[in-house]
């Protein structure tokens, strides 16, 4: 009997242990723009899954991504370093501009395999780790684009990644989709529902483990493509929409969004059924901001801009174990911030030599509206929408300087969250201390510098990337 009891102490220990680790569930949106969910702001889009998780959890209202493309706010999430300490800083494979001012630096186009990335810190410490969706971190045309898939960096199995950016199969968002670990469905079948059927799959095969559900949507990246019944329903409504706040009425994109929205609902409630979700984080956000055909909540620019459109996303963290419904925060957090928040999470030491430039934030999922960081940084020294520009946060100042001229921009997102009024000429001071820690940044990471371009001919810029919305440029 005593033994009896004894084992079933131990065994009651052992399963409290294992309840402590809890599931992760990250579902990173490809252009996701600050408005795109009802809990944002959004009236044309209809969001009510999401808007359910956010009000079940914790939504931020500073959160930002790594860099305004792809590739490399990918590679900070699951690393940990900014892009510019990865000198991976443009999506795969990039624009080329031969003659430009300046010569973009010889940047990478892969993760390092010695970097312990999130999911393999994970799965050392006993989680099942699963991809799906986009990846987009292969380098392309190079003789080790095969040891870059998602199972070569952490996990156990990979559906749907691969080197495209967006959806490339003969059907795009339809049914044939060309992707790894996919089937290929019937026609019809629009992908962002064939994954999520993927991912159900996963939950029910793994309930029993600690997981990491690493869901990385294509949508809501273009092709802008849905389902036609959705497409419909955001037609009929656009004619008769009180379009109060501007938003940008395209019902194919509308669409995409509560093909998502559902795929979200469909997660969310298979966690309920199988009885785990008060142990599993799930975590929303985007890579970069939302492309043209959407609303930005009336942040200045969009995904590719120097400007807050092209890095603020939403951010929400639902975790009913530990955080209260309905909670906000308005600290400033960042993609390289979910490794070490997971780590801490899951009870297992931090590894600051990997996620160097990732703070944790559990403090802040615990209730506590502080973080003792006070500064972000952007380094991209590429041409594309915008021209190659770096930019530092600091509470609430953001100082953007574009390389080429070394022009500033200064605004204080307090009063000015649009970004409307420059004040680099009116607050010099302010300017340059910012300039200066930017410059100390960049060095600390080992940035890569752009350099004078040899063969600059202005006669030969065609397509050159524009400044947005400044002063109007002659042709
Ligand atoms: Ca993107």
């Amino acid at each position: 009997m005593i033994h009896k009891a004894l084992l079933s102490i131990v065994f009651a220990g052992l399963l409290s242990a294992k309840d402590s680790k809890p599931n992760f569930v990250f579902l990173l949106v490809d252009d996701l723009g600050l408005g795109d969910f009802g809990c944002y702001g959004a009236k044309f889009y209809e969001t009510p899954h999401i808007d359910k998780l956010a009000a079940d959890g914790m939504l931020f209202t500073n959160g930002y991504a790594a860099c305004t493309v792809c590739s490399p706010s990918r590679a900070a999430i699951l690393s940990g370093c900014y892009p510019a300490r990865l000198k991976l800083t443009d999506w795969i494979t990039g624009h080329k501009k031969p003659f430009a001012k300046l010569s973009v630096p010889k940047w990478e186009t892969r993760i390092d395999h010695k970097r312990v990335l999130l999911p393999e810190a994970l799965k050392e410490a006993g989680y099942a780790t699963a991809f799906f969706g986009k990846w987009h971190l292969m380098p392309i045309g190079q003789p080790d684009f095969d040891k870059h898939y998602p199972t070569s960096h952490g996990f156990d199995i990979n559906v749907g990644g691969r080197e495209w950016g967006q959806p490339k199969g003969k059907g795009k968002y339809f049914s044939p989709f060309g992707m790894p670990g996919l089937d290929d469905g019937k026609p019809g079948d629009f992908l962002t529902n064939k994954l999520t059927d993927a991912a159900v799959d996963f939950l029910e095969k793994k309930q029993d483990d600690p997981f990491l559900l690493y869901f990385s949507y294509y949508t809501v990246h273009g092709p802008v493509m849905a389902p036609p019944a959705l497409v419909k329903k955001y037609t009929e409504k656009a004619k008769t929409f009180n379009n109060a706040k501007n938003e940008h009425l395209e019902p194919r994109r509308a669409g995409m969004v509560e093909a998502l929205d559902n795929s979200v609902g469909r997660l969310v409630a298979k966690l309920d059924e199988l009885g785990i979700a008060e142990n599993t984080v799930i975590i929303l956000t985007g890579d970069n901001g939302g492309n043209y055909d959407t609303t930005t909540a009336g942040l200045k620019g969009f995904k590719g801009f120097s400007h807050e459109g092209g890095v603020r996303e939403p951010f929400v963290v639902k975790w009913p174990a530990k955080i209260a419904p309905k909670s906000t925060c308005s600290e400033m957090v960042i993609g390289t911030d979910f490794y070490p928040t997971m780590l801490e999470a899951a009870g297992l030491p931090a590894r600051p030599d990997q996620h160097r430039d990732g703070v944790s934030l559990l403090s802040l999922l615990n209730g506590k509206n502080e973080l003792k960081r006070d500064t972000l940084y952007w380094h991209y020294p590429h041409y594309h929408r915008t021209m190659p520009y770096g930019a530092i946060r600091e509470k609430n100042w953001k100082l953007i300087e574009f390389y080429e001229e070394g022009d500033l921009e200064l605004y204080d997102l307090a009063k000015d969250p649009h970004e409307k009024n420059n004040l680099a000429t009116k607050n010099p001071k302010k300017a340059q201390e910012l300039l200066a820690k930017f410059k100390a940044w960049k060095k600390s990471v080992d940035a890569q510098a752009m350099t004078p371009n040899p063969n600059h001919d202005p006669n030969r810029e065609k397509g050159r990337a524009k400044k947005p919305k400044k002063k109007k440029t002659t042709k």
